[in-house]
């Protein structure tokens, strides 16, 4: 294979909704380009970019995987990014690696929650987008239905550049607008092969409706263009190319593409019109690196080889016996395979050994990359998702790909005791591959607690967990850290004495505990005067307290936001000792805590749902039964309403699952701690029997 250099590669991410095609073109793309000899399939586990056992179990993809077609002198890197909103992240990390995005969107079902969130996101970064209505070979097939759908909930700028030859399993050509010619292929024959015919009689009309709405959008998008068309003159292909190219930069123009993934048909199109149409990688859009590991200061990243190397890894996979596989866009500069570059962030280096470029799981070692291109190294030392490699003499950080927040939390158990180390390394191993999967320890209620965008993205992470670190493992609801505090102030004594043979205990105080407000925490304040305690043991009162107070009276829950007076006290001249009046602390805490009206706090957090109108009746009505106090709402730009809320952490498992079902997967929400608030008093109860019933059984044990 050649080498190619920045203005023959095209980098394009294949977004869209789930089960929408994506995967099956991208093979279809490479296989007809001829740069792979065998035509995969979803349904078999043979497709190009569906290789982790995890996809060709499921048959749906959950990485986002590399590709390339070679075509007309062009090497188009193709990312396949998964659909399901739960693998988003990666769909989020293909746009980043690429300059502009091909949507898919099927002829049967057409746009969806995924169309829209993906297109959108790519318009958000400035990407041009082409739509490709794919499946068109299936029954109920609908290009104008699809085309209208598009231009309804998507842009009004979406304009045909081909009219289909039939539909559903009569599809069998397609009609390019600009060169007035069909490609028609013959039943049966799968490699892409067609002939080009005149525009067949069946699609003339259909044909001259687009073509004219054609030239009338370029030309809207063109003042010299269209000026001629005003006068009547005839606009050439190259000017009307030329024209769509640049109004497709400035997101003024989405051409609709159709195509038949399974069966070929349509696909040379795409690829010609990629090279054509979409911006090659040296024109891809202004982009600011920090420079050096710490700063604000920036300086421009151009995709030239002679430029600095700057490379960001915007994907990681962790295989068990090949270890870290890392790609990444080389946005500037260029590499050799034996480079030694170093990591800004982590400030260490990295040699890149065996430099490759990948076709589906295939990596094929390549001596040199050249700015602007896509590629992928094994085996780097400490280097994650997001870091970007650079050199000695210009150290760089590219800007972080922004991954989605986390909306679903569970607790995690090692199925066997004895795996619990494994756990732990094989969740971080985990989340440097993927950084929307999230891993922490919740020191209150002692769980591994994971996070991420989903049941399904949850359920995946533990069949990655068991097959490549060998650990089963098993989810559980959360346990929620609940805390205690004080609703009144009181006042006791604290008094440790013990005789027993030899030298005794001796320890004596009395204490006053007082509710601080919430949030402040555990005060201590010392207020012995004429030496009732001697100065060197009050410290051990303070320790007895904050020891017992770990576990609250009420529900064992910890105690928190109140203030603690020393007042008085007694001692011992042979018999007292730090011990001593840290055991009196501990019994101060005893019998004083329950006199001060204890209840119990519970978790709060602050969600923000970004609904359709039509589903915020639903949204709010369930927000209410979940104890919900709603702050307010305010317009969504061109989505709907949002909706900011707070809810108990109790009545929020599994919302991101309910909130999806409710509104057909079109609302989208954030949910961050807010802090502790008291619980109502059948909570409270509730709560207050769990807790007794548990301790009974584990006394019974
Ligand atoms: N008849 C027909 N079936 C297709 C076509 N393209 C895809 N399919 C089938 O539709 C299903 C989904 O296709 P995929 O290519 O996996 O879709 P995807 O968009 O990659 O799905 P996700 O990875 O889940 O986002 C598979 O069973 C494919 O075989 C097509 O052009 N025609
Ligand atoms: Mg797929």
């Amino acid at each position: 294979m050649r080498e190619y250099r920045g203005t023959e590669i095209r980098n394009i991410a294949v977004v869209g909704h789930g089960a929408s095609g994506k995967t099956s073109l991208v093979d279809a793309l490479a296989f007809v380009s001829g740069s792979t000899k065998r035509h995969g399939s979803v349904r078999d586990g043979t497709a190009l970019t569906d290789y982790a056992a995890e996809e060709t179990e499921r048959g749906y993809s959950i990485n986002v995987a590399c590709a390339f077609a070679e075509w007309q002198d062009t090497k188009i890197n193709l990312l396949d990014t998964p659909g399901y909103l739960d693998f988003q992240g990666d769909a989020i990390a293909g746009l980043a690696a690429a300059d502009g995005a091909l949507c898919v969107v099927p002829a049967t079902h057409g746009v969806e929650t995924g169309t829209e969130l993906m297109f959108r996101e790519a318009v958000r970064r400035g990407d041009p987008v082409m739509f490709a209505v794919t499946m068109m070979d299936k029954e109920h097939a609908d290009f104008d239905r699809v085309y209208r759908q598009i231009k309804e909930r998507l842009t009004a700028k979406v304009i045909p550049v081909e009219v289909p030859v039939g539909e559903g399993p009569d599809f069998h050509g397609v009609v390019n607008l600009f060169t007035r010619k069909a490609h028609v292929f013959k039943k049966g024959v799968k490699t892409g092969e067609y002939q080009e015919t005149d525009v067949p009689p069946e699609v003339q009309a259909t044909f001259d409706r687009y073509y004219q709405e054609l030239i009338e959008s370029i030309s809207a998008t063109d003042d010299s263009l269209l000026e001629q068309y005003l006068e009547g003159g005839e606009i050439s292909r190259e000017r009307a190319i030329a024209g769509m190219k640049e109004a497709m930069k400035r997101m003024e123009l989405f051409p609709l593409f159709c195509a038949s993934g399974e069966l070929n048909y349509g696909t040379q199109a795409i690829l010609s019109t990629i090279v054509e149409l979409m911006p090659n990688a040296v024109e891809m859009e202004e982009l600011h690196a920090f420079k050096g590991a710490e700063g604000d200061s920036t300086v421009e990243i151009h995709a030239e080889d002679s430029r600095p190397v700057a490379a960001q890894i915007f994907k990681t996979t962790a295989e068990p016996h090949i270890g870290d596989v890392s790609f990444f866009r080389l946005f500037s500069g260029s590499i050799a395979s034996g480079d030694e570059l170093v990591n800004a962030t982590r400030s260490g280096t990295e040699k890149l050994n065996h430099l490759s470029i990948a076709q589906g799981k295939d990596r094929i070692e390549v001596p040199r990359l050249h700015a602007g291109d896509i590629g992928c190294v094994a085996k780097l030392r400490n280097t994650h998702t997001n870091d970007t490699l650079s050199t000695r003499e210009h150290p760089v950080r590219l800007p972080a790909i922004d991954f989605p927040a986390t909306v679903i939390q569970m607790a995690v158990h090692a199925a066997n005791r004895a795996d619990e180390e494994k756990l732990q390394m094989g969740l971080h191993r985990l989340h440097d591959e993927d950084p929307t999967f999230e891993v922490h320890y919740n020191s209150e209620t002692h769980e591994t607690i994971v996070a991420g965008l989903g049941e399904r993205h949850l359920e995946v992470a533990l069949s990655k967990l068991k097959r490549k670190f060998g650990v089963t493992a098993e989810l559980t609801r959360p346990k929620i850290a609940y805390r205690e505090t004080f609703k009144a102030r009181a006042e006791g004594q604290g008094r440790h004495k013990k005789q027993s043979g030899g030298r005794g205990q001796f320890g004596d105080c009395w204490v006053r505990f007082a509710p601080l407000p919430r949030g402040s925490g555990y005060e201590f304040v010392d207020q012995i005067v004429g030496g009732s305690i001697p100065r060197q043991y009050i410290p051990a009162v303070d320790r007895g307290i904050q020891e017992a107070s770990v576990r609250g009276v009420l529900a064992g829950y910890p105690l928190v936001d109140f203030k603690v007076e020393v007042y008085d006290g007694s001692y011992h001249t042979v018999d007292s000792n730090e011990q001593s009046f840290k055991m009196a602390g501990i019994l101060a805490f005893k019998t004083v805590a329950p006199r001060c009206k204890p209840v119990l706090l519970e978790p709060l957090d602050e969600i923000e749902v970004v609904t359709p109108d039509d589903y915020m009746g639903d949204v709010l009505g369930d927000l209410s039964a979940r104890r919900g106090h709603i702050l307010g709402t305010e317009p969504a730009d061109g989505v709907g309403t949002r909706i900011r809320a707070v809810v108990p952490q109790a009545e929020l498992h599994s919302y991101a699952t309910s909130v999806q079902s409710m509104t057909q997967g079109r609302a989208s929400f954030r949910r961050h701690f807010k802090g502790y608030e008291e619980a109502p008093n059948e909570v409270a109860q509730k709560v207050i029997e769990d807790s007794a019933r548990h301790r009974e059984e584990e006394v019974a044990h």
